[in-house]
């Protein structure tokens, strides 16, 4: 039986995912623990490699908070990486310096992804560790989202070996052997709903699925290799804590994605939330969407975009303000203490006025 923390309602981060009402509008930031921090970088060359730092409890745990400790953001994110389960699952995940993610043992023949399993929970027992932990120094300040990546993401790395650009291996076996490449997403599938429930038992109060390379797929085949899984895990999660879908280039199916019973849908910049919120309905909550390249401008800039975009929104509440894909190592960190500052500013000041707050 799967239990979880009875998540507290004074948290903005949640009661905007349930639609009720927020004194302000919450954000916190995708990537917010990365390579932007000078303290980040400094923990990073400490633990000598990217997953000694991710599978080392006490360092993941250390990089979790550094954002909190420079900024009032309205929810910590377990510091790990979605290319976790396929390491567990053998393929040999190491990170090479200005190329990212490879994997030693790729799987492109039906042989290799018929020796898979689900990894055992105690393979991956470094994240759940580090949430205890995270959990236990947070001491309830501001809840702990938990995240897998989305099996659709998770093939595309894990049969091209690496980052490569329209991952060409993965689009040839979903054309010459789907059948073959949906063996390997179902038991992604699993592999995910089984690492997020385990997430969610250490006490995450929230999950996103990471589902960045959903937008390369045309609309039938996003249906078919994309949403089905996601709409599976979902199902598995239901009833625990909330969800966030994130589907990267998915602007055309935010419809679809909120009829999977999740609970909040994530959205980059190719759309407004304003017409995201139409496509959407009323039973889900949108985060999102200023651009990551608005944090390269000045302050006066980011106040000014973050008050566009909070306009455009323009309800009181279900909205969890977010970037539309990852902080770039490139931003200057006072950069995210204006945007901090202007989501909340300008959210609490409309919500008075409005005598919603
Ligand atoms: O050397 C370093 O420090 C590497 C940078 C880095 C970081 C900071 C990687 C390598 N992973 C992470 C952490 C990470 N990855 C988090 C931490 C929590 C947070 O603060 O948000 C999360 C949520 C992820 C998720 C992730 N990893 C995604 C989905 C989100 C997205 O950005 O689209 C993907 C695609 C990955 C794979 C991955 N891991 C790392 C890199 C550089 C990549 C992308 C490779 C590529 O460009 O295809």
């Amino acid at each position: 039986m799967l239990s979880f923390k009875n998540t507290a309602s004074h948290h903005r981060l949640l009661s905007a995912m349930r639609r009720e009402p927020v004194d302000a509008t919450p954000i916190w930031i995708m990537r917010q623990a990365g390579r932007y921090l000078p303290e980040y970088r400094a923990t990073r060359e400490r633990a000598g490699s990217f997953m000694t730092l991710c599978q080392t409890p006490a360092l993941a745990c250390e990089v979790t908070l550094q954002p909190l400790a420079r900024y009032p953001l309205d929810a910590a994110i377990i510091f790990s990486d979605i290319l976790t389960i396929p390491d567990a699952m053998g393929l040999g995940l190491s990170f090479i310096e200005g190329q990212g993610p490879v994997f030693a043992h790729p799987v492109q023949t039906a042989a290799a992804i018929s020796a898979l399993t689900v990894p055992d929970p105690a393979q991956l027992a470094y994240v759940y560790d580090a949430i205890r932990l995270v959990q236990h120094e947070l001491n309830d300040r501001v809840p702990l989202i938990g995240f897998a990546g989305s099996p659709w993401t998770l093939a595309a790395y894990m049969i091209e070996g690496k980052s490569q650009s329209g991952f060409p291996l993965l689009l040839k076996m979903k054309n010459e052997d789907p059948q073959l490449l949906h063996q390997l997403l179902q038991l992604l599938a699993d592999a995910v709903s089984s690492h997020l429930r385990s997430q969610i038992e250490a006490g995450v109060q929230a999950v996103q699925l990471f589902d960045t390379w959903g937008g390369i797929l045309s609309t039938p085949d996003f249906e078919i290799f994309s949403l089905h899984y996601l709409q599976y895990i979902v199902k598995q999660l239901k009833g625990t804590v909330p969800i966030i879908l994130f589907t990267k280039g998915g602007c055309r199916w935010l419809s679809q994605i909120a009829q999977t019973g999740c609970d909040v849908v994530a959205v980059d910049w190719e759309i407004s939330l304003k017409a995201a919120a139409d496509m959407v309905g009323s039973q889900v909550a949108l985060q999102g969407n200023m651009h990551p390249a608005t944090l390269l401008q000045s302050p006066e800039l980011i106040y000014q975009e973050t008050a566009r975009i909070l306009e455009n929104y323009g309800k009181p509440t279900g909205h969890i303000f977010n970037l539309g894909h990852g902080i770039t190592p490139d931003v200057p960190p006072e950069h995210v203490a204006a945007l901090v500052d202007a989501v909340h500013t300008i959210s609490a000041k409309r919500m008075k006025e409005e005598g919603v707050a």
